[in-house]
């Protein structure tokens, strides 16, 4: 999180500024790559513990299969990642990414983003349209574009990258966050991605990254509460009256959208730079303090995290082990936020190096001994 500050020089006095001076000027495109986003309606399975008020399947309780709308990266329609939180868009600054959005739900949405120079975010695409292109007033049609200007970069003293977030603008505060439709932005510093496009750019600096988005999803307020009553409970929402244990079950304390111990996936090996992108959203009562457990590399291990902001975890995977990562406000712990990393030691490492060169060998055995016998 950085803030900028104007101080006013004292009269008489002069001041030799030796700060790195941001260049606010239009910088020429150096590299554009291209995202495909594809926004599509999943039931998604935030976890399987039965035995909580938000995630038990009851006569007024949904359980914990909802309805959501996610954006999807692909590629020859091709889905690549599946998560209640949206694929990472990386880029370095002075480049621009191209955005080509598709909407497969069924209400119109959009794609737009913070702290980038965004085009084209606050038009609405209708379902099933995609949106590459939009018309200005002037009737020239210009591409979908996020410019990535030097401001919008790290300062001198933050991590080589830093997250912002994209999102849908159509009825944003109200309705579609609760619902889905978030995912992380990533700018680096030049030179800190590999060549390649969309999701083939990853760090040279880090040998794992994992983007998490800590917040209560309110069920209540999604625009898919009428067909989650009608599939999860069977009843014609029209008819359905509301009390007070309902909605707060379906108010969803989740990492990625997943609850108790249920976002898998956060694996590393013992000696590994690893930076986590955290991101918090919603209300007033969506303030974490995010705890890793282990020994970071680092002065603290708890990050504050408001609504709106975002921060670069940096560490390198120490003990090996499976540790606690969890929000440390005590009634987010009892709802659900929480869940495991696994750091791999070197020994695990190396025992599936040799095994998967057995494994090759044997292979490669049974190949050349049923070749020589058929022949
Ligand atoms: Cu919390």
């Amino acid at each position: 999180m950085r803030q900028w500050y104007k101080v006013n020089e004292c009269p008489g006095k002069k001041v030799n500024h030796k700060y790195t001076k941001l260049n606010k000027t239009p910088q020429p495109v150096i590299h554009a790559i291209t995202y495909y986003c594809l926004l599509i309606e999943a039931n998604c399975y935030l976890s399987p513990s039965p035995g909580s008020i938000f995630v038990g399947k009851g006569k007024n309780r949904i359980g914990s299969r909802y309805k959501k709308v996610v954006y999807r990266e692909y590629t020859d329609d091709t889905f690549i990642l599946f998560s209640p939180v949206g694929p990472i868009i990386k880029a370095e600054v002075g480049e621009q990414i191209v955005i080509i959005f598709k909407n497969n739900a069924t209400r119109p949405y959009s794609i737009t983003t913070h702290g980038v120079r965004a085009s084209g975010g606050h038009i609405p695409v209708k379902p099933g349209f995609i949106l590459f292109m939009f018309s200005e007033p002037s009737g020239n049609f210009i591409e979908v574009t996020w410019d990535v200007p030097e401001s919008s970069g790290p300062g001198v003293t933050d991590p080589n990258c830093i997250s912002y977030i994209y999102y849908s603008t159509v009825d944003f505060v109200m309705v579609k966050i609760e619902a889905g439709l978030l995912g992380p932005l990533v700018i680096c510093r030049p030179g800190t991605l590999k060549r390649g496009e969309g999701p083939d750019r990853e760090r040279s600096d880090v040998e794992r990254e994992f983007a998490l988005l800590f917040m209560v999803h309110d069920e209540n307020k999604s625009w898919y509460l009428g067909d989650n009553i009608r599939t999860y409970l069977g009843l014609n929402p029209e008819n359905f009256t509301p009390d007070e244990e309902f909605e707060e079950s379906n108010k969803m304390h989740g990492i990625n959208g997943k609850l108790y111990g249920n976002l898998h996936g956060l694996e590393m090996t013992q000696g590994q730079k690893v930076d986590w992108y955290l991101i918090g959203m919603g209300n007033e009562i969506d303030m974490h303090t995010v705890h890793f457990h282990t020994d970071l590399v680092h002065r603290a291990d708890v990050f504050d995290l408001f609504p709106g902001t975002f921060q670069t975890v940096e560490m390198v995977a120490g003990n090996p082990g499976t540790w606690l990562l969890h929000c440390h406000v005590t009634d987010h712990i009892h709802a659900g936020m929480e869940t495991t990393f696994t750091i791999k030691g070197w020994s695990v490492f190396l025992g599936n190096v040799v095994m998967l060169f057995l494994a090759s060998l044997i292979s490669h055995l049974y190949f050349f001994s049923f070749y020589t016998t058929r022949n």
